[in-house]
């Protein structure tokens, strides 16, 4: 079993993924999300047909686990199973799944996360007051406005895989602080 630490932070993120508010975790949510992205970043018809299909991948294998419906406590399980069974493995499939929603996230593909990008991300998610998604961006201490999709993407892994709680985990800190 992974600690307590680790599991309440699996449950921090799930509370992120009922997008559209309705109860309940489902492909709609990623349809919400993916849909408001492709409108804020006002993507050509080419772009959208990729980001939605990118998008929707990412759902299904990240945050869905090929199921149709998720609950928070299976959603703990599958994690939790997959840490168990094999925790070098699990932790690459966290780095992959991070790394795979940064790049849909930096749209213009300079390697970066500008406020711009971040904010687009954080308001598809459902996310209204820019002022703590400012903060949570500041935290990461941009240059010239921008963040490296690395350091975005590996303070993410941290989140979803550090038991470590004696570290500072700057997302949970933006969970704590009412992102
Ligand atoms: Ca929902
Ligand atoms: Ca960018």
């Amino acid at each position: 079993m992974a600690s307590d630490y680790l599991i309440s932070k699996w449950k921090l993120w799930y509370t992120w993924f009922d997008i559209n508010n309705d109860g309940k975790v489902d492909f709609e949510d990623a349809e919400a999300e993916r849909s408001k992205f492709s409108k804020l970043h006002h993507l050509s018809d080419e772009e959208k047909k990729s980001v939605m299909e990118e998008f929707g991948n990412w759902w299904k294998e990240y945050i869905l686990w090929g199921q149709a419906e998720m609950t928070e406590p299976k959603f703990v399980e599958l994690m939790n199973d997959a840490y168990k069974a094999d925790k070098a493995k699990f932790l690459e499939r966290m780095q992959t799944c991070f790394d795979k929603i940064c790049n849909i996230v930096d749209t213009n593909n300079d390697g970066d996360i500008s406020l711009e990008e971040f904010n687009i991300i954080m308001r598809s998610a459902g996310h209204k007051d820019k002022s703590l998604d400012e903060k949570f961006f500041e935290n990461y201490k941009p240059v010239d406005g921008k963040v490296p999709i690395k350091v975005i993407s590996d303070s993410w892994v941290q989140f979803t895989t550090c038991e470590d709680s004696t570290k500072h985990d700057l997302v949970k800190a933006a969970f704590e602080f009412g992102v």
